[in-house]
């Protein structure tokens, strides 16, 4: 991790500037009715976690260029994201993928996570690759498969990941299939979702009772004709058909441009359906961008809707949140620093939003001062409460250039000759 020397000389170096600013958000703030201790609180309780594939070089279907100081494992993973999590205190749990990131020993990668103050958020299988050793092939489908022989091989592989999920201390289970098919005809719509229920239902069975499942849609991808879980009514469907501890998780880039997300996120509130997210940007499909570096006002306007049933203290709301996206002309580290920034950041400046001005314009149909008083939020440069809520637990107030100050890319880089792969895939 970093060396904690490193972070209080960046913290000390840029302190002054850091409270004259916090002292101006804080006046102006309090001008608009706003208590920013109150702000910075609440900031502070909002998590987010990564993802392990997310640590590694991503790449494209093209190519994929590793970078210096690769993890070459899930230690190394979790030493990355260790760090993360120690300069930005936004990032304290880990999502894990099986099989990329199968443990060899569940005991010991828990004992390694929390000495590095890391837990573990959902886990996520697997049944878009086939996998080494495999007896039968994902190539036409896995939880929808025609033989049920391989339905039944992958709803094993969920049961396995809920078994490994526990042993880590998980209590959720992401279940995204990449089944659907490239040809009209190619499958029977029906039967094919029947038959993905049915799997659905045998790994909810075996879901521990304090657990959660979630599906996650996709429109598009690796299916180029259609998808068996192809938007969020199909998603609903499913996770109100198989029970009430499974629910819709909401991947931003898996819908098709300009579709309005946020109220995806508002219907799946309404049914007590949200489960949670995966964070991304996208400007074209499924890109994995970094989270809010294309469209950061509609990141805004999805944790607009979370705040908004926050506010209305709609009974079991935990949502979880997680990053999903992939890295391939960055530091891993770095953009996962800066999107868990973003995330918080949307959440702030949601917080920020005039809730009763805002309801005074929707029930006076002033469209235009309703649109002012959103943006009047997302206007606002919360930077000042990101940084007090970092520093105050221990991190770093400018965490790229902490983290670049502390050079762990070249140390890791001489520790981790040997640059491989470590599965860094797309979901
Ligand atoms: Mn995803």
């Amino acid at each position: 991790m970093i060396e904690p020397g490193v972070i209080a000389q960046e913290n000390e170096r840029l302190l002054p500037g850091h409270e004259a600013d916090f002292a101006a958000l804080g006046e102006h703030l309090d001008r608009r009715g706003v208590d920013i201790a109150t702000v910075v609180d609440k900031v502070a309780a909002f998590s987010v976690a990564v993802p392990s594939w997310g640590v590694g070089t991503g790449g494209t279907r093209f190519a994929r260029f590793p970078g210096p100081g690769e993890p070459r494992d899930i230690y190394d993973k979790l030493d990355d994201c260790a760090v993360i999590h120690q300069l930005t205190q936004t990032t304290p749990r880990v999502s894990l993928h099986i099989p990329w990131d199968r443990p060899d020993d569940p005991a010991r990668l828990k004992a390694h996570a929390a000495e590095r103050g890391l837990g573990f958020d959902a886990i996520n299988s697997n049944t878009f690759q086939d996998q080494s050793g495999q007896l039968r092939s994902y190539k036409f489908g896995s939880l929808s498969h025609t033989d049920p022989r391989t339905r039944t091989q992958a709803v094993a592989h969920n049961l396995d990941c809920i078994e490994i999920g526990q042993a880590v201390g998980s209590t959720a289970l992401t279940v995204w299939i990449a089944d659907g098919s490239n040809f009209p005809g190619q499958s029977h719509f029906s039967r094919t979702f029947d038959r993905y229920l049915e799997s659905l239902s045998r790994i909810y069975a075996g879901l521990p009772s304090d657990w959660r499942l979630f599906v996650e849609h996709k429109l598009f991808e690796p299916a180029f004709y259609s998808t068996v879980i192809q938007d969020w009514g199909s998603s609903y469907l499913a996770a109100t058909r198989v029970g009430d501890r499974a629910f819709c998780l909401v991947d931003l880039g898996h819908h098709a441009p300009n579709t309005n997300i946020e109220m995806i996120v508002a219907r799946l509130i309404h049914t007590g359906k949200l489960g949670g997210f995966h964070f991304n940007d996208s400007k074209y499909g499924d890109d994995d961008l970094d989270a809010g570096s294309v469209s950061p006002y509609r990141l805004f306007l999805v944790l607009n809707e979370l705040v908004d049933a926050e506010d209305r203290a709609i009974p079991d709301f935990k949502p979880a949140h997680m990053i999903d996206q992939s890295h391939n002309v960055t530091d891993p580290i770095e953009s996962l620093m800066v999107s868990a920034s973003e995330i918080r950041r949307a959440y702030a400046q949601a917080l920020l939003v005039d809730r009763a001005a805002l309801a005074f314009c929707q029930d006076g149909n002033d469209a235009l001062l309703a649109s002012e008083t959103l943006k009047r939020a997302f206007r606002t440069d919360v930077e000042p409460i990101l940084a007090e809520a970092r520093r105050r637990t221990g991190g770093a107030i400018d965490p790229v250039a902490t983290y670049r100050a502390a050079g762990y890319r070249a140390t890791v880089a001489a520790a981790r000759p040997a640059a491989r792969s470590g599965g860094g895939g797309i979901i």
